[in-house]
């Protein structure tokens, strides 16, 4: 691979100089990373999306009578679309828009979204939400509904999520919603085991993201010569993902190279979790106001609709 010092490059190689040495958790989302991810979905430990979906469920039609007819859907993150493909059983937009860094994938999503909605108008958007978030042409700007499903929100630090929050009030008008899914803030060894699955998909997932930057910026990262570890950290309540290595290696890309002595860790991913107060204070500063929360009967997970 010639070098190439795309802004993409410098900031991976940036963040693999850093100490400790870091990967933007975009990266995990190449192909394979999305269909691992997917696998991590139906896992018995990890719990969010089914609880999620369970929670769209069973007040989907409480949903649909808070927003009224004839919205546009405009989902974050949206991956394969599960959770759109959930909500449009109970609200009927006439618009739908899906926004994900994976782009294959996500026209996937919204192509079953499309055959199973026919006169729905869909589109998909490959972008990366770290930047402002441009619509297609031809969405109307009233009765928006910006979808965040996930705890996808939880990728962010406080500041950056603010700003996210704040990006997507700017899309949004005084009739127009934020429907939030987030992970609250519970035991920690039902958090850990969500991270932590016995399969060892996570590891496996956590571990593919070095073949991803490997592929991206040139790099001869072995992916078996790293650990998979995730742990709580209750001080920052978050969930955090590393790969430490398992002995002293050198990794290389074109215009550099690192040594990692072993046990030296690579922060792959924050996983924030939130507890109702600190959800409303961050939407309220963000600009949103009257925020309905549903909840599953455990509590260990939110979806929030909030007015623009
Ligand atoms: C897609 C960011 C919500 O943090 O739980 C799953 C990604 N990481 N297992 C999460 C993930 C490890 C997931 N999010």
């Amino acid at each position: 691979m010639p070098f190439d010092p795309t802004p993409e490059f410098m900031s991976i190689i940036c963040d693999l100089n850093r100490n400790p040495a870091r990967i933007d958790p975009k990266y995990f989302y190449d192909d394979h990373g999305s269909a691992l991810f997917e696998q991590i979905t139906r896992l018995p430990e990890y719990y969010l999306t089914r609880t999620e979906l369970t929670i769209l469920d069973k007040y989907g039609s409480q949903i649909n009578h808070v927003i009224g007819q004839g919205v546009s859907l405009i989902e974050l993150g949206a991956g394969n679309c599960e959770k759109s493909r959930a909500l449009c059983k109970h609200i009927r937009p006439v618009h739908f828009v899906a926004i994900d860094v994976a782009e294959e994938f996500v026209s996937e999503g919204v192509r079953s979204l499309e055959s199973l909605h026919p006169r729905l108008v869909c589109h998909a958007v490959a972008a990366d939400l770290a930047k402002p978030i441009e619509l297609p042409a031809g969405i109307p700007s009233s009765k928006r509904i910006v979808f965040y499903p996930g705890s996808s929100i939880g990728n962010f630090d406080p500041e950056s999520s603010r700003a996210l929050l704040e990006r997507c009030h700017a899309l949004l008008g005084a009739e127009d919603w934020l429907l939030l899914g987030v992970d609250l803030v519970k035991d920690p060894e039902i958090l850990e085991a969500a991270y932590n699955d016995k399969k060892g998909v996570t590891a496996q997932f956590n571990k593919n993201v070095l073949i991803h930057i490997n592929r991206l910026i040139g790099s001869d990262f072995d992916p078996d010569q790293w650990r998979h570890v995730a742990f709580y950290n209750a001080v920052d309540s978050r969930m955090e993902m590393h790969l430490e290595a398992k002995s002293d290696t050198v990794v290389s890309w074109p215009s550099g190279k690192r040594k990692f002595h072993m046990g030296e860790g690579i922060h792959t991913e924050n996983s924030y979790k939130f507890t109702l107060k600190t959800l409303k204070d961050r939407l309220r500063q963000a600009g949103f106001q009257h925020t309905n929360v549903w909840m599953d009967e455990h509590q260990w997970y939110a979806l929030t609709l909030s007015r623009a």
